[in-house]
């Protein structure tokens, strides 16, 4: 059975679910919203649905109901893999459940047959300028594929609602197929002279893109599908998966929409926190060529709170333990690079950090989150480029926003349209709230 069959075949229970909540129980109320919370950029308002991942405070991530260590325990892997095939995880997002290994080449042999790049994308990213941002590249070539899209095409001949998710389906593979080889086209015309490596056809997704960035190491491979799902998604209300979410809901085809995720994924609250991660524990190394003392660790924490700055990499607005996503990526460098200077300090900073932010006593997570380590692997085999870990991050998070747009067309989400009040409306609502005891 394709992909495409075993979607439509558990396409109409989910309706018909979705239908008999709506109508049973559409006015139940889940959520209230304050003025804090409406000025505070809607923090924990409940108000988006996604089955595809769950963000528990003090769990983490669970993918379709999966723990990050699950998910990488049950999905099938390449022969000699540690890390599953990221087809898997494919599949796990659009069909809910996990994959043979069968299933999981499934999605697999979509991509390959669907990633071959026009030359004009080619073309269009030689014309931009040598100082371009990769994460400008990459949002500029997503979007210059917009006249691709099978959606688009088919809405304009005119198609019924109940199938709109088919050319969504379509366009998200043919996307998702193609960003690991645009991706490293944009970090070859970038960082080597447009020496580009061309994809393997006898290479699996993720293990594609690590060959294409020309990392020959072992177990970059692994890291790379590693990666790839570790950033995958995240729950809708992330901000690139939220302005996905917002641009597609108009009925815009996969490429407006996840250019416009790109763009907000390249903002420095958010996709760019693992490179500020990076340069700090590289801060400390070279202040203390090589790695520092317990104490002298805690005094540059110190310094750096001192300094009015954040610790990079520490905190979250969700989760109040360490991030599932940044213990397995710490498991990985224990198994595979525990000599690595930066390694130690991140380990050593792992150490030290949480107890100090406990004492400084304002974040309300002290711990690790998926961006404290990130980087450090990924300059461990010698990608070093910080620019370009937003566009790496951002190939993973194509899987998620890509397959929450296949299910938001499935089952009908309109277009968002949230209310504004006026700055003088809240203080009457205010005033009003404080007069009635
Ligand atoms: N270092 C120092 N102070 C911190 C801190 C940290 N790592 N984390 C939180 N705080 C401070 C906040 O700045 C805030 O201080 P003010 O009251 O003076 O404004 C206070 O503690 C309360 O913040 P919070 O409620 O615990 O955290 P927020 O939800 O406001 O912010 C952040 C969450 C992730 C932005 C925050 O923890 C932070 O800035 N961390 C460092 C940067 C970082 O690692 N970002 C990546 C997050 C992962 C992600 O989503 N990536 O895409």
């Amino acid at each position: 059975m394709s992909l495409k069959e075993k979607f439509a075949e558990i396409l109409p229970e989910w309706r018909e679910r979705v239908t008999r909540l709506l109508k049973e129980s559409g006015d139940v109320k889940v959520d209230e919203v304050t003025i804090g919370q409406i000025y505070g950029g809607m923090r924990d308002v409940k108000a988006l649905v996604t089955d595809i991942s769950y963000v528990d405070p003090n769990e983490g991530i669970r993918f379709r109901g999966f723990t990050i260590p699950e998910v990488l325990a049950k999905l099938p892997k390449p022969a000699g893999a540690e890390i599953p095939y990221v087809g898997g995880l494919y599949y796990l997002f659009l069909i809910g459940q996990i994959p043979s290994e069968a299933e999981a080449l499934l999605v697999e042999d979509e991509w390959k047959a669907r990633s071959a790049i026009p030359q004009y994308v080619f073309d269009l990213l030689h014309a931009l300028p040598r100082d371009a941002h990769p994460m400008m590249m990459f949002s500029a070539a997503i979007v210059s594929l917009q006249n691709t899209s099978v959606f688009a095409r088919r809405y304009h001949e005119g198609m019924k609602k109940s199938e709109y998710w088919e050319p969504m389906l379509e366009d998200s593979l043919n996307l998702t197929a193609k960003l690991p080889a645009i991706a490293a086209f944009i970090y070859s015309l970038k960082y080597k002279n447009g020496v580009y490596t061309p994809p393997d056809p006898d290479l699996d997704w993720g293990a594609n893109f690590a060959h294409m960035l020309g990392v020959a190491q072992p177990g970059y491979r692994d890291l790379s599908r590693l990666y790839m799902i570790l950033h995958s998604d995240h729950e809708s209300g992330n901000a690139s998966a939220h302005a996905t979410h917002l641009a597609a809901s108009t009925l815009s085809d996969i490429y407006y929409a996840f250019s416009a995720g790109v763009n907000s994924l390249a903002g420095p609250l958010h996709g760019l926190a693992n490179q500020e991660a990076l340069a700090w524990l590289l801060d400390v190394h070279k202040r203390f060529n090589g790695v520092p003392t317990r104490e002298q660790m805690r005094q540059f924490a110190w310094d750096t709170l001192h300094a009015g700055r954040v610790i990079p990499g520490y905190g979250h607005a969700v989760l109040r333990r360490p991030d599932p996503r940044f213990t397995a990526q710490f498991e990985f460098a224990e198994k595979h690079m525990p000599d690595d200077e930066i390694f130690q300090i991140a380990k050593l900073v792992n150490e030290i950090v949480p107890a100090v932010l406990i004492e400084q006593g304002k974040a309300k997570n002290p711990s690790p989150n998926v961006d404290a380590i990130s980087g450090t692997l990924q300059h461990h085999y010698g990608v070093k480029e910080f620019d370009f870990y937003t566009v790496m991050f951002g190939v993973g998070r194509a899987l998620g926003v890509t397959a929450n747009a296949v299910w938001a067309r499935a089952l009908g989400q309109p277009i968002e349209r949230p209310k504004s009040l006026t700055t003088a409306m809240l203080e009457q609502i205010a005033a009003k709230a404080k007069a009635t005891p």
